[in-house]
Parts: structure tokens; C-alpha cells; sequence
């Protein structure tokens, strides 16, 4: 593709890169072949107004004195972080024999491939190495981390539709924020939900914590973590009990309704107290509020899910917008994930089918396992490949992931912009491009827009984009498949989408050159209502109350995480009925909650490691709790602290506020290990599976906060 004239000040047009619901269209200035700043596109309706904190100085990452730009050796110990230059001939050389001599002694199940959303494109993001990992008969990670166990119980209820238009939020007139930090996860919604309530609409934020968005809803619910379902069956109790119900929209688009009211007579508004610690009579309100104050909108966050009953949550809200009618009208129902709305050619990019047969799953979630015998895996691990992910800080059991990654006998390769805690401890880091350097197509998870990234400038010293260096590594490889060769165009021609489908009516890679990104071919928000008519494409075509899915499936994991789009995997038995699951005892040694929500200022733990980033999230990891909590154990504000669970502890920097419930402690994710006294919050989150799509239960984390270091540091 064209690269920009390297001379005169220009803008280039670019699509944030970042797993993050927004999909911003950015301008990308570039000065004398130099990216010298960023801006949001004031035309884009939902981008409109400005980057967000992470991104709004993008040029200092992209040209970072830290960048990885160059292929590297490691010359000291693992995780040492000394590494020498190489050139890419010696690097391809050395992962090429080292995989080939594992396959040979081993068989290559023994080459786990590791990879997640550091950049979310079609060509760069999610499948870029699949092809290539299955031609090589390497084992299948399995990715969980985000929104499968959401997912598999939004769809088993209503489908994989994606639900409302976030911009139709403009039209509704009472909004429930559940699990969901608007205002540092998903920015750019804000502005149609501020145009809703300066229009007179109520918006509720449901969260543990006053955030920063709870703090702009009219009313805040702080509910006890983990008891989201018991709400929700408790509002619908009251719904049914009271009259409320859209006995037409039930009767027309839903099936279960009987054995769902049976259900519902076991969470009247008193036990939903005792579970949830909302008041019986907040719950009553709040169940006629909803019921009663049409359009009512339901945005759900990721962050439900994370919880031994997190499915299970996630039905019981889906349900409520079919009880209540709300589908009917433009600006009512939920919104959960947009990017069903994108007919993402998963299958042609992903290459499941090439996955040979009877090969290996291992769940990314469980890395430390893996790589320390935990999963008795026959063949053991010996090679690791890591792109787009950091899992020394984004994956629970920490102190075993690292343990892993210091493996002697392990032949690590880490792909990155930046030396990560990951990267530090790769045997060969592969340098990327950032998404100034690059092309790609971008499907969003939170809007309705198609979005181009043009690459703005040449790539900096010899980084490659993750399609190159899976490119060079498959001709390395012997591997001659089309899709290996094929120009960025030809993909986003030819591969990346079915250009037939309806909602692509009118867009081409043409037009988006021109146009920098285009809205699906779909109603505009003021007249876009999915469901109006029912419609759900689940079995039944209904809303499914009593879902078909989970009694034939149980606890399955939808295609998209497993595999792009993998066959759909069986597991456990799940109630197809929404019902609360209280999470296992514990023995009272650890009397607080740990919640580790998104930092504002970071995406992930990318950003992490920048300056301006960094002292936005105040310099270091703080440990946020109750005045009253901390009072009890003697500490102060700014105190050094110790968090500490059964499964390990961290260091941190005491903050108190009464914007946390007391017996929660919230310290957000992100925070590299480096810097920070060898461990953070992952190392003291709790490991294991909630009841749907293997998501993690982090949020179901026992832990005591103590003054002072912890004495291994
Ligand atoms: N700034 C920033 N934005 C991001 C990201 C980031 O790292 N930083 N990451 C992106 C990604 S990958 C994702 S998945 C999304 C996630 O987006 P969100 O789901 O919004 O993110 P979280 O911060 O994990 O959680 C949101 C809120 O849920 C609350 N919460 C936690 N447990 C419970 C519970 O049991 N019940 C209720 N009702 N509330 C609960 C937390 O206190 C928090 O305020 O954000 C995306 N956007
Ligand atoms: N305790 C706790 N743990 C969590 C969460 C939480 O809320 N709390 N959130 C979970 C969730 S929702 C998610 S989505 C995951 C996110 O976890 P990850 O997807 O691992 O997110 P990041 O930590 O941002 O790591 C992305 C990495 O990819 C790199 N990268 C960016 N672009 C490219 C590229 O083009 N090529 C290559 N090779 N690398 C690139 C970045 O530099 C960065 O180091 O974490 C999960 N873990
Ligand atoms: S991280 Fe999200 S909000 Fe920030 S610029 Fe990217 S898409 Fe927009
Ligand atoms: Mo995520």
C-alpha cells in the first residue's frame, strides 16, 4: 500500500489497534516520515471528540527509545533482560531447527503457540498465526480470556446477534451501566449516554466501586461482587410478581417462561438482600424503574463474567429485556458484544481445518500449569511461542508462569513491540511493527463501524508486522499455502470478509480508502431496533429462558474463542436455567474481595511501561480500600502494603476511599512485575474456571492486605 509522502506534513488515516470496544478512526500527522501525533476523526460519529488517555500520544510509542526493533538473542538468564542483536536470517534459522528438532523428538504438540488481542485487526490480531501453527501440527491454545464464559451465555440466551447499537443508546430513557467503567473502558460511549440523560433518561451504574462512571450515573448501586444473577432474578421476581411483564413479547419471543417463573419464586427481593447486600427495597425499585421507563438499555461489562457465577449473571440480565418488551423500541435491549454484526471470515483466515486431527486444546488460561507439569502433558511443553499477549502479567498464577518461562529446557519465542515481562524471558524476540507502520481492517466489538489503518510510515529499524514475521517464518518453514503469500490487499480483498453480506452493502476496500472507515450497511441508531420482532438466532429463533444450548452442550465455549470458528466443544453440565452459585468456602483466613478492573490509563498491561501513562496511574501499584478497612489493620494512606491470598502476594501502595464497598479491595491490572518487587496483582488472583466458556474467576479472589513489604522482597 501507498506509504505517505515522506516530505510535507500529512494526515494519514489509521484505526486504533487496542482490544478495546471504541475502535477509534485516528489521524496519524506524519512529519518527514515521522509520526509526529495523533487525533481522533471529528467525523466519525462515535469516535468524534478526542483519543483517550492511553492513546492520545500514540507518536511516543510508536518511535519509544524502548521499542524492540531489531531480532534479539537472549545472552543471560531468562528474564535477565540481556540480549544481543541478530539478524533476521539467524533468528529464523535458530526457531526454525529448534522447532524442527523439537517436532522430531518430541512430536510438535510439544510447540505451544500463545497469542491474544494485542492488536485486534483482521490481518494482524486474533488468527494471524494459526495458519501457520497448524500446518506445523502444533498443539491449540485455547483462548478464554476475555468475554468467552460472557459470550457463551449471551448467545445461549438470545443468539450471536449484536444486540443494540451503542448509539441508539441516545434514544433511551433509562440506562443500566452493569459491570461496566463507561468512562475508562469504552469511552466513547459516554457521549450517547450523557445525550440520554441530559434528555431526561436515568441511568444506574451496578459496581462495587463509585468509579468514575458510577459517579456521573443518577443512581449507584454498590453491589457485593460475584451476586449480579441473584439481582437479576430478584428485579425479574418483582417484574413477574407486580405485573410488569410484556406478556405479548413473552408469549411471541420467548420459550421457558414457565419453568423460569418457577425459579423466580426462589429470589424474592429479602434473600436478594442477604446475597447481593442491595437493599430489598432498592431491588424493588429498581426492578420497576427498569420495567416501567421504556426504552430501557442494558450495557454489560466484560468484567461480570469473572466469577464462579458469572454465566450464569449473564443470563439472568439478557432475560430481562425480553421480559420487559424492551427489544421493541430503538434505544431498548442490551449490549453486549457488537462484533456479530461484522461477517468476519474467521474459517478462511483461522484454517481450523487444517488442524490435524485428534491435536491437543490446552486453555491459555492455565500457562503455569502447562509449563511446570500441573497438566501432566504428554508431550511437555519444550517450545513456546507468544505474540500479541503478555502473559507474565495478564494470567493468573503468576508466580508459575514465570517459573515456566524461566524453564532452561524451554525454547521460547516472544514477538513484540517491547520488552515485555514476557519478552524479557524469550531465548529470540521477533521485533513488531505498531499499527503507524502497518496495514489493516478493523472490526470493533463495541460500534457498528468498518475501519481501515493505512500504514503512515515506514516500518521503524527491522520490525515487521505479525503477518510478515508469520509470513517469513512459514517459508522458512517449507509451508508454500497461498495464504502465506498474499499481499495485506489480497487478504482484505479476497479473505478477511464476506464483501456479499448484506451489511457490507456499498463498502469496499475502495471506498474505505477513501473514506478511512464506513458504518455497516444497517438502520441508523434512531431506527435500529434487531428484535423488535424477536427474531433471536437461536435454535428456537426465541429468546431462550430455558436455553436448548446449555442442556445440549453444557458448558461449552463459543466457536470465536476457541478456535476463530472452531466446532463448538461440550463440557460440564450447566443449569439452563439462570440461577446464583454461591462461590466455593473459604476458612475466613482472608476476609476481603480483590477486584482488579482495567487501569485508566492503560490498555492491559500495555502502556504500562510508559512515563506520562504510568504517573497518570499515580507512579505505581496501588492497593485501593475502605477507610474503615484500613483503619482496622493500621494503615494509612500511601503506606506500603502487602496483598496476599492463598495462592500468593504482591506489593503496593495503600490508597483509601470510601468509593470502594468495605470488604472489597480493588487494585486494577496492568502494572509491569519489572518495577515492581517481582509480582503483581495476577500473582495473588485466584486460578480455575467460572460456570461458562472457561472464562477465569479472577474476581473471586480472597485476600488480606497487610502493612509494611512482604518479607520475600
Ligand atoms: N482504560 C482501559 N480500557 C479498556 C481496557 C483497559 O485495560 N484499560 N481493556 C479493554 C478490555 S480487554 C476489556 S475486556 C474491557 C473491559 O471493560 P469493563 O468490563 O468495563 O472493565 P473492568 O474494569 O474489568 O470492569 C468494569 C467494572 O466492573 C466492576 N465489577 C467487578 N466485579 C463486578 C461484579 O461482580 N459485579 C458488578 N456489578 N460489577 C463488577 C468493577 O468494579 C469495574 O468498575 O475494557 C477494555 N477497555
Ligand atoms: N487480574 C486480571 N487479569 C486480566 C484481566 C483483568 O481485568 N484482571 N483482564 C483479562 C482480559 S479481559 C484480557 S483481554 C487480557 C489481556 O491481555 P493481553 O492481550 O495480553 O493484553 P496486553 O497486556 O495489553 O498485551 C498485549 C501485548 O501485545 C503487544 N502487541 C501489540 N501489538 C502487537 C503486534 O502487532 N504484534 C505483537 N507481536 N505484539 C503486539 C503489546 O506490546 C502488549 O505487550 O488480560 C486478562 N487478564
Ligand atoms: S484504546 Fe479505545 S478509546 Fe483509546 S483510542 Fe483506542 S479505541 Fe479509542
Ligand atoms: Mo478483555
Amino acid at each position: 500500500m501507498a506509504i505517505a509522502d515522506p516530505t510535507a506534513p500529512t494526515e494519514v488515516r489509521g484505526a486504533c489497534p487496542h482490544d478495546c470496544p471504541d475502535t477509534c478512526a485516528m489521524l496519524v500527522t506524519v512529519e518527514g516520515g515521522v509520526v509526529t501525533g495523533v487525533r481522533a476523526d471529528p467525523d466519525h460519529p462515535f469516535t468524534a471528540g478526542a483519543l483517550c488517555p492511553k492513546v492520545n500520544d500514540y507518536e511516543n510509542r510508536v518511535n519509544s527509545p524502548d521499542r524492540v526493533l531489531h531480532p534479539l538473542r537472549r545472552t543471560g538468564p531468562k528474564g535477565d533482560g540481556r540480549f544481543e542483536r541478530v539478524s533476521w536470517d539467524d533468528a529464523l534459522d535458530e526457531i526454525a531447527e529448534r522447532f524442527t528438532a523439537i517436532a522430531d523428538e518430541h512430536g510438535p504438540e510439544a510447540i505451544l503457540p500463545y497469542s491474544y488481542l494485542g492488536t485486534q485487526g483482521m490481518l494482524n490480531g486474533l488468527a494471524v498465526g494459526d495458519p501457520f501453527f497448524h500446518r506445523l501440527g502444533a498443539t491449540v491454545g485455547e483462548r478464554t480470556f476475555c468475554d468467552s464464559g460472557s459470550s457463551t451465555a449471551y448467545t445461549m440466551t438470545v443468539g450471536p446477534t449484536a444486540g443494540m447499537d451503542p448509539e441508539s443508546f441516545a434514544h433511551s430513557r433509562c440506562i443500566l451501566l452493569w459491570a461496566c467503567n463507561v468512562q475508562s473502558t469504552n469511552l466513547h460511549m459516554w457521549k450517547f449516554i450523557a445525550q440520554a440523560q441530559r434528555d431526561g433518561a436515568t441511568v444506574i451504574a451496578i459496581d462495587p466501586m463509585r468509579t468514575r462512571t458510577a459517579r456521573r450515573a443518577d443512581w449507584h448501586i454498590p453491589i457485593r461482587p460475584g451476586t449480579d444473577a441473584a439481582l437479576a432474578l430478584g428485579m425479574a421476581h418483582v417484574i413477574v410478581r407486580d405485573g410488569l411483564l410484556d406478556d405479548d413479547y413473552v408469549e411471541r419471543h420467548t420459550v421457558g417462561f414457565d419453568p423460569l417463573r418457577e425459579r423466580l419464586t426462589e429470589y424474592p427481593p429479602d434473600v436478594v438482600e442477604r446475597i447481593t447486600g442491595v437493599s430489598a427495597a432498592d431491588v424493588e425499585r429498581l426492578a420497576r424503574v427498569y420495567a416501567t421507563t421504556q426504552p430501557a438499555a442494558i450495557r454489560v461489562g466484560v468484567a461480570i463474567e469473572r466469577h464462579h457465577s458469572g454465566g450464569q449473571a449473564v443470563r439472568a440480565i439478557t432475560a430481562l429485556p425480553a421480559l420487559t418488551g424492551a427489544w421493541r423500541h430503538p434505544g431498548g435491549g442490551i449490549l453486549q458484544l457488537t462484533h456479530y454484526a461484522f461477517p468476519v471470515n474467521g474459517l478462511a483466515m483461522s484454517r481450523p481445518d487444517w488442524i490435524r486431527p485428534g491435536t491437543r486444546v490446552v486453555n491459555q488460561w492455565q500457562l503455569g500449569a502447562a509449563l511446570t507439569g500441573g497438566l501432566a502433558l504428554d508431550p511437555p511443553v519444550k517450545a513456546l511461542f507468544v505474540y500479541n499477549t503478555n502473559p507474565a502479567v495478564v494470567v493468573a498464577d503468576q508466580q508459575r508462569v514465570l517459573e515456566g518461562l524461566r524453564r532452561e529446557d524451554l525454547f521460547c519465542v516472544v514477538g513484540e513491540q517491547f520488552l515485555t515481562d514476557t519478552a524479557r524471558h524469550a531465548d529470540i524476540v521477533l521485533p513488531n511493527t505498531t499499527q503507524a507502520e502497518q496495514t489493516d481492517l478493523v472490526f470493533s466489538w463495541g460500534q457498528m463501524y468498518l475501519t481501515l489503518n493505512l500504514p503512515a510510515v515506514e516500518p521503524l529499524g527491522e520490525a515487521v508486522s505479525n503477518r510478515e514475521m508469520f509470513g517469513r517464518l512459514a517459508r522458512r518453514m517449507g509451508f508454500d499455502d497461498e495464504i502465506f503469500a498474499m499481499s495485506d490487499e489480497q487478504v482484505i480483498r479476497d479473505v478477511a470478509l464476506d464483501w456479499s453480506h448484506p451489511s457490507l452493502e456499498g463498502i469496499s476496500l475502495d471506498t474505505l480508502r477513501e473514506t478511512g472507515w464506513a458504518r455497516l450497511s444497517i438502520p441508523p441508531p434512531s431506527e435500529y431496533a434487531p428484535h423488535a420482532e424477536g427474531g433471536f438466532p437461536t435454535p428456537s429463533g426465541k429468546c431462550e429462558l430455558y436455553a436448548s444450548l446449555a442442556e445440549q452442550l453444557g458448558d461449552y465455549v463459543v466457536p470465536f474463542f476457541r478456535q476463530w470458528y472452531g466446532e463448538e466443544q461440550s463440557g460440564a453440565p450447566v443449569d439452563p436455567l439462570p440461577a446464583y452459585v454461591a462461590p466455593p468456602d473459604d476458612d475466613g483466613a482472608f476476609p476481603l474481595t480483590l477486584l482488579t478492573p482495567k487501569a485508566h490509563a492503560f490498555l492491559n498491561s500495555s502502556y504500562g511501561n510508559m512515563d506520562r501513562q504510568l504517573r497518570l496511574m499515580g507512579g505505581s501499584q496501588p492497593v485501593i480500600l475502605h477507610p474503615l478497612d484500613a483503619a482496622e489493620r493500621a494503615i494509612a494512606d500511601g503506606d506500603p502494603v502487602t496483598l496476599a491470598s492463598a495462592r500468593g502476594s504482591m506489593h503496593g501502595r495503600a490508597q483509601l476511599s470510601a468509593d470502594v464497598a468495605r470488604g472489597v479491595v480493588v487494585s486494577p491490572v496492568g502494572f509491569w512485575i519489572h518495577g515492581n518487587a517481582g509480582a503483581t496483582v495476577n500473582a495473588v488472583t485466584e486460578i480455575g474456571f467460572a460456570d461458562m466458556g472457561r472464562a477465569p474467576v479472577f474476581s473471586d479472589t480472597r485476600v488480606e492486605v497487610s502493612p509494611g513489604a512482604p518479607p520475600h522482597l
